[in-house]
């Protein structure tokens, strides 16, 4: 049977404060015409659908839409497990209904059984058996153990005992068949090993939640393990069946140039794998030098439908460079989505006492730092200062 392994699409996702909603449709009527052309019997998803736990209108409509067009395709199964972005309860809320048409939804952590789902080929026949494992919650993993050990500890433990159950009940569901039915599992977490880049959208997230697992947690009886978490397509610690398929889209400048892929599970004979690549559906550029160098480039492709991300690296302190560089795309196709000034930054930072960092100090001090270092009139400070207090808290808030 052929398996589509995709995740970490992020729909709702926001490049500075560029919606991407377009960029996710193209990617799912993309999507929906791989299924049908290449025949794919079941989709998994390894988690963070949408970007936030609480995706907008726009965002939800996207999901159900491509839910709906793979409906009547030779795709008879589909497994959507919850990410750490995910809200597993909303993502659960509709899983009766979505259950009748076969669309499986695991948010939680439940009963074992409910974790493992028969996938069916075209024809209605189960050719695989999935060992479906949403994102594991620290606090939810805690709770599984009452052992004195390290929380950390406890999680990985956890996490081991969840798949060896799993796969002991898949693999009993299997000798009642009496055949010798492949076992896919899912996950999303963070291998030992695996490859993460500056700022992808990854890393920071981590923090905090599960720790990093070996690959050694998986049985030996699983034939294939659909990883999520990482944005770019690797397999883990050499295991060419425990694989990550990365994100679909660039989620920041810094992953512009790497390829895509959705990956193709063939469990025919033993489990072949083929990369499918996506295509760009947004052009993205980072331009980064003096302020010459960057007025040129931006000129250059002024007239490409593509957004840019600029990185001023000159010493000195250019006051009009957002003006100058947003004067040239005004009436152009191509948008300047975010303008760093790393002058700007470090006579800030110069500013500052020695042993301050931009990590180590509060936000509300580097913009008083701001503005003292530029010339703005005394009579703004007050209502600057409560403007951008308003805006910080409206931020945390949303967070
Ligand atoms: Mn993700």
């Amino acid at each position: 049977m052929k398996i589509l392994h995709t995740s970490d699409w992020h729909i709702g996702h926001t490049l500075y404060a560029k919606k991407r909603h377009g960029e996710h449709e193209f990617f799912l009527l993309w999507l929906t015409k791989q299924i049908r052309q290449r025949k794919i019997d079941a989709l998994i998803v390894s988690g963070d659908i949408f970007d936030t736990g609480v995706p907008g209108g726009q965002a939800q409509k996207l999901y159900y839409d491509f839910l709906k067009s793979i409906l009547g395709t030779n795709c008879r199964t589909v497994v959507i497990v919850a990410g750490n972005h995910d809200s597993p309860s909303m993502l659960e809320a509709p899983s009766a209904v979505l259950e009748s048409l076969n669309i499986h939804i695991i948010g939680l952590v439940r009963e074992i059984k409910r974790h493992v789902i028969p996938l069916c080929d075209g024809n209605g026949e189960t050719k695989a058996i999935c060992c479906a494992v949403p994102y594991l919650r620290k606090n939810e993993m805690v709770k599984m153990q009452d052992d004195d050990i390290s929380s950390d500890e406890k999680i990985v433990r956890a996490t081991a005992r969840l798949y060896s159950d799993v796969t002991e009940e898949a693999i009993s569901i299997r000798e009642e068949t009496g055949t010798d039915l492949p076992i896919i599992a899912t996950g999303h977490l963070f291998a030992q090993g695996a490859q993460t880049r500056e700022g992808d959208g990854v890393r920071d997230l981590y923090v905090g939640n599960l720790g990093q697992v070996g690959a050694d947690i998986f049985p030996k009886a699983i034939d294939y393990v659909a990883l999520g978490h990482i944005h770019s397509e690797q397999s883990v610690m050499g295991n060419e069946n425990i694989r990550y398929c990365g994100s679909p889209l660039h989620m920041s400048f810094s992953e512009i140039g790497k390829k895509k892929y959705v990956l193709e599970i063939d469990t025919k004979n033993g489990i072949n794998i083929d990369k499918i690549e996506v295509p760009v559906f947004q052009q993205m550029k980072a331009i980064t030098g003096e302020y010459q160098e960057i007025i040129k480039e931006i000129k250059e492709i002024a007239d490409e439908d593509i957004w840019i991300e600029v990185t001023y690296t000159g010493k000195e302190i250019i006051p009009g460079l957002s003006a100058d560089i947003q004067a040239i795309v005004k009436n152009a196709k191509a948008e300047v989505l975010s303008i760093r000034n790393n002058a700007a930054i470090s006579s800030i930072l110069a500013a500052a006492a020695e042993s301050e960092t931009l990590e180590t100090m509060k936000v509300q001090d580097v913009f008083l730092k701001c503005f003292d270092s530029n010339e703005f009139a005394d009579k703004h400070r007050q209502e600057l200062i409560d403007c951008f207090n308003e805006i910080v808290a409206e931020l945390e808030e949303a967070e």
